[in-house]
């Protein structure tokens, strides 16, 4: 089958916020007592809020009122660090990848595990080049299990098959998978080398080669 749209994630994709999630965990961690640091914060990569909590917490486990206190506490120096996103903060070459899928006829779709992904597309201001956004609120079940990318396709009209998702996390590959959808990793072989197809940055992704994968 033919594919008919690109579905982008956002962090690590079209943007990178991966900073700012690793400082927000940091200074909550810090604060807290909590051991973390910039190795275990690889393993958080396109990982929920909550998984990427009890991924820190190592087991532990806390009342469910103390884990939304933690998550919260996160949130918002998160939120607060969001408030520098500007235009320009889009990753080296998602801007005109996102213009060519457009030119092309494709259809464009932002699929992201962030309850935030609205105010950073608003602060990236890009919200009009995409058909659909789904985001952390979407769904229940997060990647790496299908739903997302699932009801991405079901808002876009077209069957799974259609459609290539772009992604930088080890769970996003694999929920790419789950969901019968060609799977296009961005990054090391190591994080995204279990997709059909793999590009070593943003800026590297050829569309040409994606959509003979069909
Ligand atoms: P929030 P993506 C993911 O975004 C991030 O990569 C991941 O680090 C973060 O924990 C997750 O969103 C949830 O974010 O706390 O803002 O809801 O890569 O799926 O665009
Ligand atoms: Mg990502």
């Amino acid at each position: 089958m033919a594919i008919k749209a690109i579905i982008f994630d956002l962090d690590g994709v079209i943007t990178d916020t991966a900073e700012f999630h690793y400082q927000s965990w940091q200074q909550m961690a810090d604060e807290e007592g909590l051991g973390f640091s910039r190795k275990k914060n690889e393993q958080l990569r396109g990982v929920s809020r909550r998984r990427s909590l009890e991924i820190i917490l190592d087991g532990e486990e806390l009342p469910e009122e103390e884990m939304q206190r933690l998550m919260d506490k996160k949130n918002g120096y998160y939120q607060e660090k969001l408030k520098q996103m500007a235009p320009d903060d889009m990753l080296p070459g998602a801007r005109e990848l996102v213009d060519e899928t457009r030119e092309r006829g494709l259809k464009t779709a932002i699929a992201s595990a962030s309850r935030n992904a609205k105010t950073v597309i608003e602060a990236l201001k890009i919200g009009h080049l995409f058909d659909t956004i789904s985001d952390g609120h979407s769904v229940e079940n997060p990647k790496p299990a299908p739903d997302l990318f699932l009801h991405t396709a079901e808002k876009l009209n077209l069957d799974p098959e259609e459609c290539a998702v772009l992604e930088d996390a080890e769970a996003g590959i694999d929920a790419a998978l789950a969901a019968g959808m060609t799977a296009v990793g961005i990054g090391p072989e190591e994080r995204v080398g279990h997709g059909h197809l793999r590009f070593s940055s943003t800026a590297e992704v050829e569309l040409d080669r994606i959509l003979k994968e069909e």
